[in-house]
């Protein structure tokens, strides 16, 4: 499969949202351009269209603005060959899985696309597309359907299988993903299951590069920039990271020229960041939506939520074991710097999405490595509180019967079933901590992290969001 002008592909992407064209396809975009290789990406969208058809429209390529304190810089990025639409027609994606070019095979979908509990790593028959696919497994609509689809594909041909990466916040991503896919397989042919255990390596990664979504400015920067008008030019921050397990049996880019990190564990990279960045991160985006801040930056500039956060961020550095050559204490200032960046306007709304997918690894799990009663659990508390209080919000604000689109999560239906109009932070509380497989027995069974979100919860509901943050900073 090669392109007319962009030489060879290698890789498959699933889910070309403006995060992965800001980072991975930067990265091999680095790495093609300083030790060459036939690494070219076909990219997939599972949902939407129009971006495939935008992107193919300019033959893969686009604009990348990076928003530098002194002004912002733009990239014309070409690591990208072609895209593919899932929705529209699921044949080409299989081919381009199939490819004995082909790999290796990146994904970005979010949390809520895998389909796989986190506790036991077996798939969720009832999440739509898992059970879309194991009705129909030769004609996959999802994440996990698909790449068990391509993988039997290549075993049928003799091929060598491709190594699977997730790019995705989730923790211990490529065990999960690894645990999930030999599940679905099992579920339609052992023998699948079998060769794809023995065969696929699912190296884990920790991604992190803070992409908001592209507006009109994105693109009327790109063309002031660059001179050319990009539909899909996309801008984000000047930092990068990512630190990669260094497992990859078909071979790789050399995505070390862009700055990544090789490593034999990324998990306690992936923990620190999950839980420094995206749980303070969830922490501002729901304050931020009780207390009417838009973006990141604006929560930033008021001096008592930026010390709130300073403080989250030493709460979560307290719940991890010291890591060889890394500072919390630095890593928690950097990070505050960047939530500063008075260039990227990243608003509190975008993040405060799928909160019941998100809260897990960045609020229950840290909250359980603490001892019980710790002062340093009050601000995981209050995260929780904060989410508990925009759901409520949201629902006691919506039309009839529109609650849903607000809440922006995928058990949007059951979070409005089981609050059922309770108003009372106790009520609110039990029927939401309740949600089944959750949040942890353990964290659930602890009377004083229950006292601590329900007092929050209580203060959040009668004084509002500025209250909630004196007190917490006063603690
Ligand atoms: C954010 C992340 O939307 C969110 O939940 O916390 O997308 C965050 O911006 C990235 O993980 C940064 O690398």
């Amino acid at each position: 499969m090669n392109h007319p002008k962009l030489g060879n592909v290698g890789i498959v992407h699933i889910g070309i949202g403006a995060f992965h064209r800001a980072h991975q396809a930067a990265y091999t975009d680095t790495a093609m351009a300083q030790h060459g290789g036939d690494w070219h990406i076909i990219g997939v969208s599972l949902r939407s269209t129009d971006i495939v058809d935008a992107l193919n429209a300019q033959d893969g390529a686009f604009t990348l603005i990076e928003r530098h304190p002194d002004g912002p810089q733009a990239r014309r990025i070409t690591s990208l060959s072609y895209a593919i639409a899932a929705a529209r027609d699921v044949e080409p994606v299989l081919a381009a899985l199939s490819d004995p070019a082909i790999r290796i095979v990146t994904i970005t979908v979010t949390e809520k696309a895998y389909g796989i509990d986190r506790l036991s790593g077996q798939i969720q028959q009832d999440h739509p597309a898992i059970a879309h696919d194991l009705a129909h497994p030769d004609k996959p609509s999802g994440l996990i359907g698909l790449l068990v689809a391509g993988l039997k594909r290549r075993k049928v041909a003799g091929l060598s299988p491709f190594t699977i990466v997730s790019c995705d916040n989730l923790p211990s991503n490529g065990v999960l993903l690894c645990k999930g896919v030999i599940d679905f397989a099992l579920r339609i042919d052992g023998g699948l299951a079998d060769w794809i255990a023995t065969n696929v390596s699912f190296p884990s990664t920790m991604v992190d590069r803070i992409t908001p979504a592209a507006t009109q400015t994105t693109r009327a920067d790109a063309k002031r920039l660059t001179g050319v008008d990009d539909p899909v030019a996309i801008e984000t921050e000047p930092f990068s990271q990512w630190v990669i397990e260094d497992n990859f049996p078909n071979g790789r880019p050399v995505w070390e020229a862009g700055g990544a990190i090789l490593v034999d564990d990324v998990e306690p990279y992936e923990r620190m960041k999950l839980r420094m960045l995206n749980g303070s991160h969830s922490l501002i985006a729901y304050l931020g939506q009780l207390g009417r801040y838009r973006y990141v930056r604006d929560a930033m500039v008021d001096d008592a939520f930026a010390r709130l956060v300073a403080q989250h961020m030493k709460n979560a550095a307290l719940t991890m074991p010291p890591l060889a050559g890394i500072d919390f204490a630095q890593y928690g200032a950097e990070l505050v710097d960047r939530f500063h960046n008075p260039e990227i306007a990243h608003e509190t709304r975008q993040i405060a999405t799928d909160g019941t997918e998100k809260l897990p690894q960045r609020i229950f799990t840290p909250a359980s490595d603490l001892t019980v009663g710790s002062p340093a659990l009050g601000t995981f508390a209050l995260c929780l509180a904060a989410w508990m209080a925009v759901m409520r919000n949201r629902i006691n604000d919506a039309e009839p019967g529109k609650a849903d689109d607000l809440l922006n999560d995928p058990r949007g239906g059951e979070i409005i079933k089981a609050l059922g109009g309770k108003q009372a932070a106790d009520e609110i509380y039990d029927s939401l901590a309740m949600l089944p497989g959750w949040m942890p027995k353990a964290l659930q069974n602890t009377p004083v992290w229950r006292d601590a979100v329900i007092a929050r919860l209580s203060l959040l509901l009668a004084d509002g969001a500025d209250a909630a943050i004196k007190k917490e900073i006063a603690v």
